[in-house]
């Protein structure tokens, strides 16, 4: 009936995904493992965020402890933001990262993308938007008409192996 077939039926989403600064120079393994999913990427872009832009991107998370530790990380070096596009592409992009802390994903999925490229519990490689809601916010962040970031600026990087 009508019901089943709604529940049943995959629904065409878009997510934001974010390689954060730890995993910036395992961008090229992190974008195939995206296009061997069968997810889409529909626009993508390299910059740096301030410690004002990661404050906002990361808003939802200012009363936490490990907050200002976050703020410092997401804006140490360059990121990529990608728009993802593809059936029930929030919930399969947050599959392929794991677990939100690395170690924890190491021990649990192992093959998952905070498994190989993450650190520990903040430096975790990667994000993914957790809903349709954030996704539309995140998405009009990095690629909106007051999108935010300037062009990472390589030569102050100091992960980044291109001086
Ligand atoms: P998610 O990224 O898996 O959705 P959230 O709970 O939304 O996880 O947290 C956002 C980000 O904040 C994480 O990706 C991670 O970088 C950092 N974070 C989350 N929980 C902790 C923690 O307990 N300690 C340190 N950093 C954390």
């Amino acid at each position: 009936d009508t019901f089943t077939r709604n529940r049943l039926q995959k629904k065409t989403e878009r997510t934001c995904a974010m390689i954060k600064p730890d995993a910036f120079l395992n961008a090229g393994k992190i974008v195939n493992a995206i296009v061997r999913s069968n997810l889409r990427i529909n626009q993508l872009r390299m910059c740096k965020l301030t410690q004002q832009e990661a404050a906002q991107f990361y808003a939802v998370h200012s009363e936490r402890p490990f907050y200002p530790k976050l703020v410092d990380f997401m804006s140490s070096g360059p990121i990529l933001a990608i728009e993802i596009v593809g059936e029930d592409a929030i919930a399969k992009w947050r599959s392929l990262l794991g677990p939100t802390n690395s170690e924890t994903a190491r021990a649990e999925r192992p093959d998952s993308i905070r498994a190989k490229f993450g650190t520990d519990n903040t430096m975790n490689a990667a994000h993914g938007s957790d809903s349709d809601e954030t996704a539309t916010t995140e998405l009009d962040f990095f690629f909106g008409s007051g999108r935010v970031g300037q062009c990472a600026n390589l030569s102050d990087c100091t992960l980044c192996i291109i001086k």
